[in-house]
Formats: structure tokens, sequence, C-alpha cells
């Protein structure tokens, strides 16, 4: 009987010494955090991240996730405002229509950090930075690589323009609207290179592989050259109807994408994707010393960018075993 008591006693003190070390108790910082959703292999590692570094910050954290879904975002900002928790961090789904609550959670004094995603907003004091990668470099970078680096590169022979297709992201998102315009403006009016079919595949690979199918059944399907994929999971998606059609990506046609998560790597070192443009979701770290600086009253740049590169399918099993997500 004793003995019991003795290790009743035990395990109560260890789960209140766990408790204590994950949340620094009655004074720590209350962070709601709204995600877009689970849409991508980049999404799932960026929440991971988030949450860890919350985690071991001590901050206490409420986490929605809104499936991609900008309704479902608003309805979390205006629960996360109601509890009065003390910081907003959020990455938004789309980039209009935030005014509306973004001011309700200034007038209640909380200040928002967006994460990942950008805003449009005429009121810049609605939010005090967005900690996110360069998405319009992103998109130069993927066009660089095509004119620059690739088999079709300018100044090799062929006959005909190079034909591409574009999987765009979620429709109005930063990312989408972003990547597009870096790609198109790299591309410049060569009229060597044409975009010939662009639709979104919201980001997903179910949507990707759909929309590719697609594209290859439309008029002019059977001659394109180049994919060109907002993210990994689109391409992923993409590259299994390019096979189910008799084709070889990598091959037959260029495989371009964005992410640089582990699944691109190993379609790289599969030889089915030819290139990635990385964008790092690690940004937790970034986003709890945005807190930090918010809760002690100091300021912060409006912008903190991410340092990102791009792996080419020669460089895939190399990097590979030092890739974190
Ligand atoms: O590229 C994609 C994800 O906003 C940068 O969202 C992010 C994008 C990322 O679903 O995979």
């Amino acid at each position: 009987m004793k003995r019991v008591f003795v290790l009743g006693v035990a395990v109560a003190l260890l789960a209140l010494a766990a408790g204590c070390a994950r949340d620094a108790g009655g004074d720590a910082p209350v962070v709601g955090f709204s995600q877009v959703g689970a849409e991508s292999e980049w999404r799932t590692a960026n929440t991971r991240s988030v949450r860890s570094a919350i985690e071991e910050a001590g901050f206490r954290l409420r986490f929605s996730d809104a499936q991609q879904k900008q309704e479902n975002q608003i309805k979390a900002l205006r629960s996360f405002i109601a509890q009065r928790v003390d910081v907003i961090a959020f990455s938004p789904v789309v980039e209009s229509g935030w005014e509306t609550v973004l001011r309700e959670a200034k007038a209640a004094g909380i200040p928002v950090i967006l994460t990942d995603r950008s805003v449009d907003v005429s009121d810049e004091s609605l939010y005090v930075t967005l900690i996110g990668s360069d998405f319009v470099e992103e998109g130069r970078k993927a066009a660089r690589w095509l004119l620059e680096e690739s088999p079709l590169r300018r100044g090799e022979d062929r006959e005909g323009p190079v034909r591409i297709v574009e999987l765009q992201g979620t429709v109005g998102s930063a990312p989408a609207i972003d990547r597009g315009k870096g790609f198109r403006e790299v591309l410049g009016d060569d009229q060597d290179y044409r975009i010939v079919r662009t639709q979104s595949g919201d980001f997903t690979r179910a949507r990707g592989k759909e929309v590719m199918e697609a594209f290859l059944k439309s008029e002019g399907g059977d001659n394109i050259d180049v994919l060109f994929a907002h993210n990994d999971d689109m391409a992923i998606g993409a590259i299994q109807a390019i096979e189910e059609s008799g084709l070889r990506p990598g091959e037959d046609i260029l495989v371009i994408s964005i992410d640089a998560v582990r699944g691109a790597f190993e379609a790289m070192m599969a030889g089915k994707l030819n290139v990635t443009v990385e964008c790092n979701p690690l940004l937790g770290p970034q986003l709890v010393d945005a807190i930090r600086a918010v809760q002690e009253g100091r300021e912060l740049p409006r912008r903190i960018v991410v340092e990102e590169s791009v792996f080419t399918r020669e460089q895939a099993a190399e990097v590979f075993p030092s890739r974190q997500y």
C-alpha cells in the first residue's frame, strides 16, 4: 500500500516537472497561431518547427488549422482576440481580405506577426513584421535555371519555342502570385519560351496530378517541354501523371519546382525531377525571437527574409542526408 502511494507521488511530481519545463507558468505569453493547413510537406515541416520552437521557449500555444480556408482563419483570429492572447501569429492563406479582422486585433491591443505569407493591406501598422521567404526571387531562380542551366537553356539548337506548363499554388496566395511573377519576369518577352497552360493545383499532390493529367490530354498536350510547379508536392503528383501517360519526367518533360523538401530530393535522385528551388519552412526560431522582441517592446524590421538556395539532380544524393525537412 505504502509503496503504491510513494510511486503515485513520484509520478505526480514527475508530471509536474515535465509540465513546468514545457510551460513557464502563468506569466508565459500566450501565442495564438493560425496555420494555413496541412496541404504539403513544406507545411507539415513548418508546423513542426513553430510548435517545437514555441514549446521550447516556454510560451503557451493556441494552435488552429484552417484547412486552407480563409473563413476558418478569420474565425480563429477572432477567437484569439476573444481569449485576449498576448500575440497572434499567422500564415495568411490568401493575400486579400484581412483589413477588418486585423483592425479588430489592433483595437484589442494584440500585436500580429505574419509568418511565411504576406497580406495586402493599406494600413501597414496592422502587423508588426513578416517573417518569410522572397517568393518573387524563388520564381526568378526557377526561370534562371531553365534559361541558363537546363538542357533547354538559351542558345541550344531547337525547332520552335520551349513550351512550358505551369502548376500554380493556391489562387490569391502570396507564393502563387509572386512565384508566377518572378518566373515571368525572367522569361521576359523572349518568344523562345512560352507558358502555354497555367492552372492552380492548390499546392497539393492530388490536385497537381489531376491538373497535369488535364494538361497532357489538352490540345498540344503531347508537346510539353517543361513543367514549372509552384511547389514540390504538385510536382510529385504531376510526375505520376507524366509517367502514367507513358512519358519520362525529367527527360521528356523537364520538371522544375520549389520548396526542396525531402520528397523532392527523392524524386531528383530517381531522375524524375530536375531542380528544386529552396524555400525554408523552419521559421519557428525566428518567430520566437520576434515574439520576445514584441514582448520586450523592441523594434523589429518590417520584413525578416530567409536565406535560400537551389538544388539540382546532380547534387541531390550528396545533399539529401543533411536535409532537415
Ligand atoms: O511553398 C507550399 C505550401 O507558403 C511558402 O505553401 C508556402 C507554400 C509552400 O503549401 O508547399
